[in-house]
């Protein structure tokens, strides 16, 4: 059973076993939650994502799929990277949003990582709309398989706080 836990704040604040970045395909820092992560993580973060680049996916990390690192000096042991879609209004990418959830997860289970704080992916630079991008990680959530005991999303806004408390209910 996974307990879903709301906070609104900063994720890189967090000191759950794992932290999940709303990464992009390069791997190689942005802004948003990314920039935060490795401004906040140091310089290693993003040495292991260029070790990533080279050796594993040369041609960067697809949308809907997820890689680990190490979290660097944040209390988390490990940044779970994943790639979020970029909000369409002409085709819908609602499956590869999910399996960003998903995939995440699955990570953190091959990582023995049982506390995992997620951001809400996509809703911010790649303009998931916030109502519809909560219902989707929350239900997810609820819907994956997995030994993680606690997923924490870390909300930046009120407004991001509010859609995850409706989503939830
Ligand atoms: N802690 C928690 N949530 C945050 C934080 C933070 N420190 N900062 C922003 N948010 P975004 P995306 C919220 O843009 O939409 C980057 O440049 C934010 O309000 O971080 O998946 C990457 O490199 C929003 O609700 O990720 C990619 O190029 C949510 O986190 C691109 O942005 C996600 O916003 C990814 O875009």
């Amino acid at each position: 059973m996974t307990e879903i836990v709301l906070v609104q704040g900063d994720i890189t604040s967090e000191s759950t076993d794992a932290i999940v970045n709303a990464a992009n395909s390069s791997l190689l820092g942005g802004g948003g939650v990314d920039g935060a992560i490795h401004r906040r993580g140091g310089p290693q973060i993003l040495a292991e994502c260029k070790q990533l680049r080279a050796n594993t996916y040369p041609d960067g990390l697809a949308a809907g799929h997820a890689v680990a690192t190490t979290a660097g000096d944040l209390e988390a042991r490990w940044v779970i990277h994943t790639v979020g879609p970029v909000h369409s209004t002409t085709e819908d990418r609602s499956a590869t949003l999910i399996s960003c959830y998903r995939e995440s997860l699955r990570v953190a289970d091959e990582l023995g990582a049982t506390t995992v704080a997620f951001p809400a992916i996509s809703t911010g630079v790649y303009g998931w709309p916030i109502d519809d991008g909560a219902r989707k990680a929350v239900h997810t959530v609820r819907a994956t398989d997995t030994d993680v005991t606690e997923v924490r999303f870390v909300l930046f806004d009120g407004r991001a706080y509010r859609a995850f408390t409706d989503a939830l209910s």
